[in-house]
């Protein structure tokens, strides 16, 4: 088995995993097959000359982390990725702030991680990149002669066209985008938004539903819907303490319908709207007055980016005019807890809420959705509200599906969720849990790992055209496209344009290498 090389933003740190994330089946996957996880250890040093790689080795898995600068933290980190990347890729073009200070710094991180890994590298490795923080790593990679199969999976949406050619620097990281081979996400919608970027602004061209023929390349694009780990998170939910938890939340004198929202404290997750349809809940339906608790729990994220300190100001004021209006001395109507909770908490809390409201603005999957519902008690289950923009939804047609911009909707479905008779609540938990199953986290790195390791298809029609062609036959001591990726003054559009013809010939050249090497012979 190949080894595999995890490249991530942050390195999870063994001895913090909460069991059941995302992160803890990604370790699992490297302790079985022995691995590399590669990336940021978290820390910030002053300076520049304070940066060195670490390694540290935990049976089969090797860590090798390096720490950010100050400036590349505040320029990089909170600038490019989470000020202009993040809401972009969200659809929230008003939060975006671009600099070309902050693409600079994105530009140089990856290239300073790239050389850091590239030495550590065996020609079969199989590398496997995750999130937008990264989206340059493959083609800094190739420009240190990496031939090796290197995929890339993005966690958020991949936005229409229309939007993503709002950053400055977009074709240049669509070009980078194109020197990974396997590229996966989380939805068809964000998978056909991203090959039509390709098609109809870079000159691509569909072979398969999967596959694209773009600047001289052969890349598969596909979906993989993250998931979670269904049985470790119903183990925990049905613990001994989790039972208690759970009598807890319905002692005598509690309301009886509990519903549950749980999300990092981030612009994204509607938590503002959710708030707001609450209310109307409380206003459209008023017999649920002392009768429904909603219990939001939103650790803080990011707080250095305004537009995160700003979401948590209007927060705090929202369940404090709703629990000043409709509160009494026995009854709060909004919990909120503003700080993180252990995950078998969190298990018990989903299992003992009748409602699950899952009501992001736009999400590339949310991977509460999924928990909640494999916390549940499946002779009593709970019932889930889920937004209509989360990824999620693509596959979990049996939830409650809602626009969370129209609070009046969602308080609708609320309501509708408070009465439903138990037996459609049976039906619809039975198809929901069959469904995060097929999709759980294990069968979402296998899948991807899957499309990684694969041979190329056989590709040898993919060359028919004379500039695939051309570009096998050009020798391979071409220029390194580290010179042209520094060149181009951070990265802009007018400098994009002669980028995108000479940006990757080494990567064309090698791909195509490859192909016709491996392709069967007529
Ligand atoms: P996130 O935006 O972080 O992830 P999500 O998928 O909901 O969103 O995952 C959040 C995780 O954090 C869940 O496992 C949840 O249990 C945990 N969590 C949230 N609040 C918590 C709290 N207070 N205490 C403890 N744990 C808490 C990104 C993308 C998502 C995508 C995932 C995975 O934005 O769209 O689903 O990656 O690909």
């Amino acid at each position: 088995m190949k080894r595999l090389v995890v490249v991530s933003n942050r390195v999870a740190d063994p001895g913090c995993l909460a069991s059941g994330g995302l992160a803890v089946c990604i370790l699992d996957g490297l302790k079985e097959r022995g691995g590399v996880w590669f990336g940021w250890n978290g820390e910030i040093v002053a300076s520049e000359a304070e940066i060195g790689v670490s390694c540290r080795r935990d049976g089969k898995v090797t860590f090798v982390t390096m720490p950010i600068s100050e400036r590349d933290y505040k320029e990089h980190y909170l600038g490019f990725c989470n000020a202009a990347l993040w809401p972009v890729h969200h659809y929230r073009l008003d939060l975006a702030r671009f600099t070309p200070e902050s693409c600079e710094a994105y530009r140089r991180v990856n290239s300073r991680f790239a050389e850091a890994l590239a030495p550590q590298l065996n020609p079969d490795d199989l590398i496997w990149v995750h999130d937008y923080h990264l989206i340059p790593f493959a083609a800094e990679l190739r420009a240190h002669g990496v031939r090796n199969r290197i995929g890339f999976f993005l966690h958020i949406p991949f936005p229409p066209p229309d939007v993503l050619v709002a950053v400055p620097e977009h074709e240049w990281l669509m070009e980078a985008m194109c020197a990974y081979d396997v590229v996966g996400f989380q939805t068809r919608t964000d998978q056909a938004n991203f090959c039509r970027f390709l098609c109809e602004a870079m000159g691509g061209e569909m072979v398969t539903p999967e596959v694209v023929r773009v600047s001289g390349r052969v890349l598969t694009a596909s979906v993989f819907p993250a998931g979670v780990c269904v049985d470790s998170f119903s183990a925990m939910a049905t613990r001994p303490e989790a039972e208690k938890r759970i009598q807890w939340l319905h002692r005598r004198g509690e309301p009886r319908t509990n519903i549950i929202g749980v999300d990092r404290l981030d612009y994204t997750k509607g938590l503002p709207d959710r708030f707001r349809s609450f209310k109307r809940l409380l206003e459209l339906y008023p017999e649920n007055r002392k009768a429904v608790t909603l219990m939001q729990i939103a650790p803080p994220t990011r707080e250095e980016v305004k537009a995160y300190a700003d979401i948590r100001h209007e927060l705090e004021a929202l369940s404090g005019e709703i629990n000043g209006q409709f509160g009494d001395f026995d009854w709060t109507p909004v919990r909120y807890v503003h700080r993180s909770v252990p995950r078998d908490t969190l298990a018990a809390l989903y299992r003992g809420s009748q409602i699950g409201l899952v009501t992001p603005l736009r999400d590339g999957m949310n991977l509460v959705a999924k928990e909640y519902v494999a916390a549940q008690d499946e002779t009593d289950p709970g019932v889930l509200v889920l937004s209509r923009f989360a990824g999620a939804a693509e596959d979990l047609e049996e939830a409650l599906i809602v626009n969370p911009y129209d609070t009046d909707e969602v308080a609708q479905a609320m309501q509708h969720a408070i009465l439903m008779p138990k037996q459609e609540k049976i039906e619809r938990h039975t198809a929901l849990l069959a469904r995060v199953r097929e999709h759980d986290a294990r069968n979402w790195m296998e899948g991807f790992l899957q499309a990684l390791d694969a041979p190329p298809a056989p590709l040898a029609s993919l060359l028919s055209t004379p500039s695939a062609t051309f570009d096998a036959l050009q020798p391979w001591g071409v220029p390194a496209p580290t010179a042209q990726l520094s060149a181009a003054p951070n990265g802009r559009a007018t400098a994009s344009r002669g980028f995108r013809s000479a940006a990757m010939p080494q990567a064309h050249s090698i791909r195509a290498a490859e192909i016709i090497s491996t392709a069967p012979r007529a």
